[in-house]
């Protein structure tokens, strides 16, 4: 097949070029800051030519970004694995009475946050089963544990699914509940939760969930109260590329609302011990072009992140030459997909962190969770109790 150059960036240093057609009328948007619509998303699904679709994340991510690619220092704490949702998707969630369920007692949850790696972390990432006794009294005094043993840590904690449920279970609104959080010590929200919005999809995987338009107005609301928050998709599944562009766009419409999103995640589905155990993990090339359209198609979204627990480190690294600019953090623990067969380390060192950055030709910034850069002196190193 014949290829096509299209130069529409006048500095004309890197000219596009595609075997594709249906990508140059795209790449002429992407290249004088356009926005994609609907159409414009199937194609990118479409085309066979993944590593043109990945040159034009790559050029949005570099114009954001340079070479800056950010990390952090994290630890991951889920209080409990007890969850009344019983999702096709999950492999964490245990019943009530199931003997591998687990309820963590707070004097524990504060051991395992003090556990770990000896770099100070700087953000704690807390997200759990919806358990149907545990009230809401239970997580606040959680987090309040937390910020009085780790002041200077930041708190994300809680996705749209578990506030709306939380509030629910205490009779209060999303607001009040959303107030209460913040009070104890929540300085943001992770994006969990979010699936695929489409009721048709949303209703085989995740059918006791809140729905698409309850995820949206809950982060709505959590935005107009000043919380920063993610967002995720859950993707190689039963969804299709229009279910996958509509979730990207209906997070986009609402991002040009509130601006309250810093970063999407594109989560690929792990199949082992759920009950859709008979789909097939995503490949390689899905998961690398899943990275490249939603830097594409979310203009509006400051960070991609590629996932290093979700992808693997190998993935994740590549990732990072086709729209993402974040690999997360050193994690310490992970259960939602290890639990869904993932075979990646439980937790990676800011050492790691770095090589894996610096091998792919980018400059490794740690950051906090809103993007601050961090700076490390040794005594920072401590974790201070
Ligand atoms: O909401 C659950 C997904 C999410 C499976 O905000 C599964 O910084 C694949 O949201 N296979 C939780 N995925 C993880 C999450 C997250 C992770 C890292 C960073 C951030 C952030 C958020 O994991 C769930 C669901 O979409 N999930 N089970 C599974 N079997």
């Amino acid at each position: 097949m014949q290829a096509h150059i299209t130069d529409p960036n006048p500095a004309g240093s890197h000219p596009f070029r595609t075997f594709d057609r249906n990508l140059e009328p795209i790449a002429a948007k992407v290249l004088t800051g356009q926005r994609l619509d609907f159409h414009e998303g199937l194609a990118l699904y479409a085309s066979t030519d993944v590593l043109a679709v990945g040159w034009l994340a790559n050029s949005v991510r570099e114009k954001l970004h340079g070479d800056v690619t950010y990390f952090n220092v994290n630890r991951h704490i889920n209080p409990t694995n007890v969850c009344v949702a019983a999702c096709k998707l999950c492999a964490f969630g245990r019943k009530k009475g199931d003997p591998a369920g687990y309820t963590m007692a707070l004097e524990q949850a504060w051991e395992t946050a003090a556990s770990g790696y000896s770099e100070a972390v700087t953000e704690f990432h807390i997200v759990g089963g919806l358990h149907p006794d545990l009230p809401l009294e239970y997580f606040l005094d959680l987090v309040q544990g937390l910020k009085k043993r780790f002041p200077k840590v930041h708190i994300k904690a809680f996705t749209m699914v578990e506030v709306a449920y939380l509030a629910r279970r205490a009779k209060l609104s999303i607001e009040q509940t959303l107030l209460r959080m913040r009070e104890a010590g929540v300085d943001s929200m992770p994006g969990g939760g979010a699936e695929i919005f489409a009721a048709r999809v949303r209703s085989v995987i995740c059918d006791h969930k809140i729905d698409g338009d309850e995820w949206l107005s809950t982060a709505r609301l959590a935005h107009q109260l000043g919380f920063k928050s993610n967002a995720t998709m859950l993707y190689g599944h039963i969804e299709n590329d229009e279910d996958r562009v509509d979730h990207l766009l209906r997070l986009r419409s609402l991002q040009d609302e509130t601006g309250g999103f810093q970063t999407f995640i594109p989560l690929a589905f792990h199949p082992e011990n759920t009950a859709l155990d008979h789909l097939p993990v995503t490949t390689g090339l899905t998961d690398i072009r899943q990275v490249a359209v939603s830097r594409l198609l979310l203009d509006n979204f400051p960070h991609i992140k590629a996932y290093w627990q979700m992808m693997t480190p190998k993935i994740a690294q590549i990732a990072l030459r086709f729209g993402a600019d974040d690999l997360d953090g050193t994690v310490v623990e992970e259960k939602i997909y290890h639990d869904a067969g993932a075979t990646t380390p439980q937790g990676m060192t800011r050492k790691q962190l770095c090589r894996l950055i610096t091998e792919a030709g980018r400059v490794p910034v740690e950051r906090d969770t809103l993007y601050h850069p961090v700076t490390r002196t040794e005594d920072s190193f401590v974790i201070a109790v």
